[in-house]
């Protein structure tokens, strides 16, 4: 098992080598030309009795966001229909709980996972705490994979949340793993942690047995009204650092380059994809919060001249192993636009 000294060793190698052998991890375990796009889907926004600091959804601060109850089945199949012709091969829904309640609202959340399984998509749920037995349905429902993220390292979790012990957190993904549900779980970066706490966030996920199916590291979107609204933005290297730790930590996961990508250059997100994240989420809006818009990541995929067919090549697999190509391999970029020099979204 990889230690938070194994961790602080490899993220300390000078840059050139660090990058070499993430890269050389990444192509022994994927296919680098496979960066999969996820859709993102708050199916009930705001109102939430939890006080992470960093969140526009807790009822605690005065962010703006309005509490809507749970959507409706036929607006998630709507848009889980449209992400999916737009190339995602994994649609992930967010709900703004503690945990969920069960009864009509969660077996309605149950019949969520069952249209987009239907639709031959990885289905991703994010809902809070769970028990036993709440694991057990959404595996029983096809679930693919349950965020749930440690966030930071422990020692630095009560300085951002009060409601709630990294304990507790780690509780629910030991329940999702007794479930055989593949665990989605990482961070975020920039609120006010040190580059130590973020490797020993990494060390609390190489303690998970199995390991993460996939690693979202998040950048910190800083939400007015929220007690983080004046956070630092982060380092530009120390997350690419953090990324190519990931990767060469967590051999098989998708590393997901998530929140904050609106207020990375293009050169940024693709140092990011060199050091090994693989997935990324697409669509103009994360939960709440913005996102690059399709065509802003239409160019970032064009300028690496990478396809953007959910699977680019035979090597990668759809939903449920099977290759899938939906949409044309697009043209090669010009050399005029690989030429550009221009930040990626905004
Ligand atoms: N309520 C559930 C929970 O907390 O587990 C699920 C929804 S919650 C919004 C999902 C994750 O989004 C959080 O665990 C956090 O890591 C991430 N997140 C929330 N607000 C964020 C922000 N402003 N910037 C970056 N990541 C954020
Ligand atoms: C994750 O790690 N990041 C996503 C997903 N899991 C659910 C959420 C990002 C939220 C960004 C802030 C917002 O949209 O409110
Ligand atoms: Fe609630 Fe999740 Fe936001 Fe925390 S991160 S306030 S639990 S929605």
């Amino acid at each position: 098992m990889t230690t938070f000294d194994d961790l602080r060793e490899i993220y300390a190698l000078p840059l050139p080598e660090l990058l070499y052998r993430a890269a050389t991890v990444q192509r022994a375990n994927h296919d680098p030309a496979d960066i999969q796009r996820c859709a993102l889907l708050s199916v009930k926004t705001g109102g939430c009795s939890e006080d992470c600091g960093y969140c526009a959804q807790s009822a605690h601060y005065k962010t703006g966001v309005p509490a809507t109850p749970l959507m409706n089945l036929e607006e998630v199949r709507e848009r889980a229909e449209k992400a999916k012709a737009l190339g995602a091969t994994r649609f992930c829904m967010g709900t703004a709980w503690r945990e969920p309640k069960d009864g009509p609202q969660f077996d309605r959340i149950l019949d969520m996972v069952r249209l987009v399984r239907d639709l031959d998509m990885e289905a991703c749920v994010t809902l809070g705490m769970l028990t036993d037995e709440q694991a057990r349905r959404l595996k029983e429902a096809g679930l693919t994979a349950y965020n749930h993220n440690l966030d930071t390292s422990r020692r630095h979790y009560p300085k951002v949340i009060t409601t709630r012990t990294y304990d507790d957190r780690i509780r629910t993904l030991h329940a999702v793993q007794r479930a055989n549900i593949a665990v989605c779980c990482g961070g975020i970066l920039g609120m006010g942690e040190n580059e130590e706490d973020r490797l020993m966030l990494l060390a609390e996920l190489a303690q998970l047995d199995p390991p993460p199916e996939s690693i979202p590291i998040n950048c910190l979107v800083p939400i007015a009204g929220t007690p983080l609204e004046n956070a630092e933005p982060v380092d530009s290297v120390e997350l690419v650092r953090l990324v190519a730790t990931a990767r060469i930590a967590f051999p098989k996961a998708r590393v997901r380059l998530s929140a904050g990508r609106d207020r990375m250059s293009r050169e940024l997100q693709i140092l990011c994809f060199l050091a090994g994240a693989n997935s990324i989420f697409f669509g103009d809006k994360l939960l709440t919060a913005p996102n690059p818009d399709a065509s802003a990541d239409a160019d970032l995929f064009r300028s690496m001249g990478l396809p953007l067919t959910p699977n680019p090549s035979p090597l990668s697999t759809g939903a449920r192993g099977e290759s899938v190509a939906l949409t044309p391999h697009p043209s090669p970029p010009s050399g005029e636009k690989r030429a550009t020099v221009e930040a990626s979204a905004s």
